[in-house]
């Protein structure tokens, strides 16, 4: 998707502070860190929001959350961490390419 900013950012068009890739995800630095450590997981592939994810796409999904130990594990996260997917103007997701929050340091607030 050529109108896509993270695409442009997995493409090395806009710069990023690039935490991991593979062949399947790209892992950066979220822009506007709400947390300590802040990272954004997203697929290579342009997905534009989790409830379009196709039964075909939904290895990607495995993908995402299998690496999450060892990244929290990289950025020091040793007591644990949190995750987020906004979905939708609803959800509160700002841009549409998949991404999932990872978020951690300081003790977060709850969440309940
Ligand atoms: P969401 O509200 O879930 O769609 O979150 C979008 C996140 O993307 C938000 O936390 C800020 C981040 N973001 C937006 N533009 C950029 C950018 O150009 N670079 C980086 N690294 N992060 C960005």
């Amino acid at each position: 998707m050529t109108d896509c900013l993270f695409c442009k950012i997995i493409a090395g068009e806009i710069p990023s502070s690039k935490v991991y890739e593979d062949d399947l995800i790209f892992v950066f630095k979220d822009i506007n860190p709400k947390a300590e450590i802040h990272l954004l997981i997203i697929p290579k592939e342009h997905i534009d929001r989790l409830d379009n994810v196709s039964e075909s796409q939904a290895p990607v999904l495995t993908a995402m959350l299998q690496k999450l130990p060892e990244l929290a594990e990289s950025q020091g996260l040793t007591d644990g961490f949190r995750t987020i997917i906004n979905t939708g103007p609803a959800g509160g997701q700002e841009v549409y390419h998949l991404h999932m929050h990872l978020l951690g340091g300081k003790q977060l607030p709850g969440f309940h």
